[in-house]
């Protein structure tokens, strides 16, 4: 089968020049349906992979805003909208220096499979900025929110395309952005998710995605007859998702003994309880502060400040049961996976999108090392997303019990779906193989009964 996927990678290659991150994502979803072509002959018939490679939809604009000096800056926006066929597009927005084409698009194609996965009627977007909200003022993101929404607005709608958060978007510039498509649009619409429980959101979607992560984590674990208890983990970022799941982690007897950030990474091996817990959401969420003035508080603990000449994070250098990679792209290298398998791990789960580079994937794969990728672990926030969208649509707010009932069952559910297919197709621990391929087939499905579009 080498021979039908390879000529369609070699045309991603060829079509896509330098958008090494948008490579990586398809290659690792073209890896694992090489073993299921043989049975499904029709998605070569109507081409399917041709198709699923390629945005539906790609917008890239321009956004000028005032800063606070006065001067007028400019910053690139993106939206891509990858696939429609299970529903609007639905995905994040990221505002970040590094956020370039070849990131969108691979954050988009990763979320139709996750979307897919979740069992909810959602098709697959992405979108951001290039822009650094660090160290600007309340009223510079205001404004950039306010001329990022002025154009995103003409291409979004609670039937078309719902953005969210993703990394540097939370309740804030989601805040701002929504006022923003209201007064242009003079609608009151769903047409964003992690809006404010008062006005629209979903209660815990904060929480979801880092909820998710640790109760997808808890039934990969249960197939090996062990839990959560007592497992000692180690947590990279310190924003939404890392925080969240620090504190299901917390709740589910873990001890959990890292936070990092763009600048460096610490470690508290007394373990991070509650009341550190609480410091770090305040210095990150209301102070805006490094993770480095964790160790001004708590000064036992160590801290490590990043250099670009680090061939490896020694984050992943600890000796600990668990790893939940919360931060970016690429943050595991191979030596990195080395490191953790050296040290013992027994389960990483995928908080971020993509953390783990391919090889290293296949590292704690070879090893038996529980491996949770994205695309399922991380399901839980778009999933909440969806039931936001529900209620909107119905405009009854559900209680936070019924929405952590209803990720709990999603999860489970994903969990289940991903086993069945790996193994089917794969090996049954094969939760990459699982989570690719019963993502693509919903998708595939969907798109032959709609016909050539
Ligand atoms: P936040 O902006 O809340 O937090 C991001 C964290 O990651 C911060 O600690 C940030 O550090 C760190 N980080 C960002 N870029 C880098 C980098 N290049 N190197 C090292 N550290 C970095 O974002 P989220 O928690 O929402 O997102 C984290 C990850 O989870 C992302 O991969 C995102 O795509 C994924 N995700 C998010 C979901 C959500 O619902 N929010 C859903 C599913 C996945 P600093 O403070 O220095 O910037
Ligand atoms: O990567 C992701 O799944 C997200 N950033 C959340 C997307 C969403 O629409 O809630």
């Amino acid at each position: 089968m080498e021979h039908i996927v390879k000529p369609v990678m070699d045309t991603v290659i060829a079509k896509n020049p330098g958008e090494k991150e948008f490579h990586q994502a398809v290659h690792e979803v073209l890896h694992s349906l090489d073993k299921v072509l043989d049975s499904y002959p029709n998605l070569l018939y109507h081409r399917i992979l041709e198709r699923i490679v390629e945005p539906e939809r790609v917008i890239m604009f321009r956004i000028p805003w005032i800063d606070d000096q006065g001067t007028l800056q400019v910053n690139r926006g993106f939206r891509v909208e990858m696939n429609s066929s299970l529903g609007p597009y639905k995905g994040g927005l990221r505002f970040h220096p590094s956020v370039n084409l070849s990131i969108m698009k691979f954050l988009a194609f990763e979320q139709v499979f996750k979307n897919s996965l979740t069992g909810l009627t959602l098709g697959g977007g992405k979108g951001g900025t290039d822009f650094d909200p660090k160290g600007k003022s309340d009223l510079e993101i205001m404004k950039f929110c306010q001329s990022f929404m002025t154009e995103l607005s003409r291409h979004i709608g609670e039937n078309t395309d719902i953005p969210a958060g993703d990394i540097g978007v939370g309740a804030r510039e989601i805040g701002f952005m929504y006022g923003q498509y209201k007064r242009i649009k003079n609608q009151f619409a769903g047409v964003l998710t992690g809006k404010g429980s008062e006005w629209g959101g979903s209660f815990l979607r904060p929480e979801a995605t880092g909820f998710g992560l640790v109760y997808f984590s808890a039934n990969m674990l249960e197939t090996r007859s062990e839990t959560l208890e007592g497992k000692t983990c180690l947590i990279s970022g310190s924003g939404n998702v890392a925080q969240f799941t620090a504190e299901k982690l917390l709740e589910l007897g873990a001890k959990v003994i890292s936070f990092s950030d763009s600048t460096g990474c610490m470690i508290d091996h007394d373990g991070i309880d509650h009341e550190k817990l609480s410091f770090v959401k305040e210095l990150k969420n209301v102070h805006r502060g490094r993770i480095a003035e964790y160790k001004e508080r708590y000064p036992h603990a160590e801290y490590y400040r990043y250099n670009p000449r680090d061939t490896s994070n020694p984050l992943w250098n600890r000796k600990a049961d668990c790893a939940f990679p919360c931060a970016t792209q690429n943050e595991i290298n191979l030596e990195d996976a080395g490191h953790l398998v050296e040290n013992g791990v027994t389960l990483v789960a995928e908080g971020a999108n993509m953390p783990t580079c391919e090889e290293g994937v296949e590292l704690f794969i070879e090893n038996n090392v529980l491996f949770g990728p994205a695309k399922a672990a991380n399901a839980g926030g778009v999933a909440v997303s969806g039931l936001e969208m529900a209620q909107n649509g119905s405009r009854i707010q559900w209680k936070r019990s019924k929405v952590d009932d209803e990720l709990h069952k999603i999860m489970k559910k994903i969990h289940t779906t991903c086993r069945r297919s790996a193994k089917e197709y794969s090996d049954e621990d094969n939760y990459v193989d699982g989570a690719n391929i019963s993502g693509f087939l919903r998708v595939a499905n969907a798109m032959i009964d709609q016909g050539y579009v």
